[in-house]
C-alpha cells in the first residue's frame, strides 16, 4: 500500500475499470501517473502503470482480429472484351448482369447492394464479352479500386434509372466520382473509355417526365442513349450489338494451307487491326518468321495475297505464310 495517494487517485482507478478502449485506458493511466506523489514508496506502482501504458500502446498498434481486411478486388478478363456496368446506386446494374448472363448477383430495392465486382459472360453470335458488375459509382462510398476495374474495362456501360426522382443527383453524383479517379475531364463531357449509356426502368410511370428532364439536361452532352426495361426485358436485345460495335472489333478467322478454314473460334481484334497484329496474336514468334497471306473477304472465291501491313476486316479469313 503506497502512502500518501491523493483521492483522485482513487477516483481515476474507478474510470480505469470502466474504460474499454485501450486510449481511453491510457488516457487515464497517464492522469494517474501525474497525480500520484512521487517518493520511495511509490515507485513499484509508477513502475506498474508505464508497464500497462505500454502494454495497452501495443494493443493499439496491431489491428484489431475484427478491422476488414483492405480488400483490392480485380477481375481475370475473359472472352473478346470486357465491360464494367457502372452508374448510380440502384438503377438496375445487378439486374441486368442477372438479365443477359448465368451470373447470379444480389438484386435488391435499396442502395449500395452491390460491395463487389461480379464478372459474368454474354455471348453475341461466335464470340463472347465479358460484362462486370460493380458497386454503385457514388462519393461517399466508392472506394478507389472501383476506378481500378473501370480503368482495366474497355469500355463501360453507364446504367442509369430513367423514371428516378433523384436522376440528376444520381448523375452528378456518379459523374463526379469518375472525375474524382481520374476518368472523366473535370468540367468535361470527356472520359476515359468509350460509354454506352443506358436509362433502365421505362416500364415505370414516372419514366415519362423523367426522360424529357434528362434528355432537356444531358441529351447533346450524351448523344445517343438505349432506353431499356430489364425488368420487362425491354431494349436490351440491342445491347450485345452495341457493344461489337463500340469495341470497334474485327473477327478474323484462320485457316492452315491446304485445309478448310476454322469457321468456329475467330481472333478478336481491334480495328485497325493489321495482318502482323493477328499473327502476333496467333504466335509470339509469327511475326518474325511471316512471308505472306492468303485473304478471303466476303463472296469472293479468289485470295488476295496481301502483306504484313494489310488492314483486316470483320469476318476475313487468313492463311499465313512463312
Ligand atoms: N421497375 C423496374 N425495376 C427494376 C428494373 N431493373 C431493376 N429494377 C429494380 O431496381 C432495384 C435495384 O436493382 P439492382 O439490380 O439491385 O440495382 P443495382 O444498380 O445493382 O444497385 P446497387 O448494387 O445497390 O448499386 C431492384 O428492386 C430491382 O428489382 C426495371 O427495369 N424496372
Ligand atoms: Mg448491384
Amino acid at each position: 500500500m503506497v502512502a500518501n495517494l491523493p483521492p483522485q487517485f482513487y477516483q481515476k482507478e474507478a474510470e480505469l475499470k470502466k474504460a474499454r478502449t485501450p486510449q481511453e485506458k491510457i488516457a487515464i493511466l497517464e492522469e494517474m501517473l501525474a497525480i500520484m506523489p512521487k517518493h520511495k514508496s511509490s515507485e513499484k506502482l509508477q513502475a506498474e502503470i508505464k508497464t500497462k501504458i505500454s502494454r495497452y500502446r501495443k494493443e493499439m498498434e496491431k489491428p484489431s482480429p475484427t478491422a476488414r481486411k483492405a480488400v483490392v478486388p480485380h477481375v481475370e478478363r475473359e472472352g473478346a472484351g470486357q465491360l464494367a456496368i457502372c452508374g448510380p446506386a440502384n438503377s438496375g446494374k445487378s439486374s441486368l448482369l442477372a438479365a443477359l448472363t448465368r451470373a447470379t448477383p444480389v438484386v435488391a430495392d435499396y442502395p449500395f447492394t452491390t460491395t463487389l465486382p461480379l464478372p459474368g459472360m454474354l455471348p453475341y453470335q461466335d464470340i463472347s464479352f465479358q460484362l462486370v458488375d460493380t458497386p454503385a459509382l457514388s462519393r461517399s462510398v466508392s472506394e478507389p479500386w472501383l476506378g481500378e476495374i473501370l480503368r482495366r474495362a474497355d469500355a463501360w456501360i453507364f446504367l442509369f434509372d430513367l423514371s428516378s426522382d433523384a436522376l440528376l443527383e444520381e448523375l452528378e453524383d456518379s459523374l463526379l466520382t469518375l472525375e474524382n479517379f481520374g476518368l472523366k475531364q473535370p468540367g468535361q463531357f470527356t472520359f476515359s473509355r468509350p460509354i454506352i449509356w443506358l436509362g433502365n426502368k421505362i416500364d415505370r410511370p414516372a419514366a415519362a417526365t423523367v426522360r424529357e428532364i434528362f434528355r432537356e439536361l444531358y441529351g447533346q452532352q450524351v448523344g445517343s442513349w438505349l432506353e431499356i426495361s430489364v425488368q420487362e426485358r425491354r431494349g436490351v436485345e440491342k445491347l450485345p450489338g452495341k457493344i461489337f460495335e463500340v469495341l470497334r472489333l474485327v473477327r478474323v478467322y484462320t485457316k492452315i494451307p491446304g485445309h478448310p478454314p476454322d469457321l468456329k473460334t475467330p481472333f478478336t481484334l481491334r480495328e485497325p487491326a493489321s495482318i502482323l497484329d493477328l499473327a502476333a496474336a496467333i504466335h509470339r514468334q509469327l511475326p518474325e518468321n511471316f512471308k505472306y497471306a492468303r485473304l478471303w473477304r466476303g463472296e469472293s472465291e479468289t485470295p488476295l495475297v496481301v502483306g504484313r501491313d494489310f488492314l483486316l476486316q470483320d469476318r476475313d479469313i487468313v492463311e499465313i505464310h512463312t
